[in-house]
């Protein structure tokens, strides 16, 4: 009976891998930050979480060099739905609550500013008359601790704080 059920399940198991491989290979594409879309597909939204259906892009305001801790980097981030808008908007808030990770992979480290403490802020955008501007947050303290290749990566999370979304964007680092 055992063996029976056994070779059920690993039949079952078979199928099931067959059916799903090509969204488990997109997903482990994913998962290790390898973008398989074409430029074109890029273009029109360069920072993609497909499970929310958004679209993001990143824009420099500042752009720091290695070790800047005086005038730290800047960047605004523009979240919209990919079915109705596009780079120019109109811009969405997330449902989720955005987090975003400095991480250089080719060391194996992440950033701590010189109190150890989180690097980054995150808040929404205001405009001239301090009126929040709905889907387009502003990034600040921008803190590269070293010069070369570091991912941004930017998370979506739910309220029990678990990931449901992510990307992550290259950027390099002069010294
Ligand atoms: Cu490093």
């Amino acid at each position: 009976m055992l063996k029976k059920n056994l070779s059920v399940g690993l039949f079952a198991l078979f199928i099931l891998g067959c059916i799903t491989s090509p969204l488990l290979d997109h997903e482990d594409a994913q998962a290790q930050g390898i973008d398989a879309r074409t430029e074109e597909e890029k273009k029109d939204c360069p920072m993609l979480f497909e499970k929310q259906g958004l679209c993001a892009s990143l824009e420099w305001v500042n752009k720091p060099t290695a070790g800047e801790q005086v005038n730290p980097g800047i960047f605004l981030l523009r979240f919209w739905q990919k079915a109705a808008g596009n780079a120019q908007g109109p811009y969405t808030k997330p449902t989720e609550n955005i987090s975003i990770r400095l991480y250089m992979p080719e060391h194996g480290h992440g950033v701590k500013n010189p109190k150890g403490m989180s690097p980054l802020t995150i808040n929404e955008e205001k405009d001239a008359n301090n009126v929040t501007v709905e889907g387009v947050y502003r990034v600040t303290s921008v803190y590269f601790s070293m010069s070369g290749n570091w991912d941004i990566e930017v998370y979506l999370k739910n309220e029990k704080k678990e990931t449901v979304g992510e990307f992550k964007v290259s950027v390099h680092v002069e010294d």
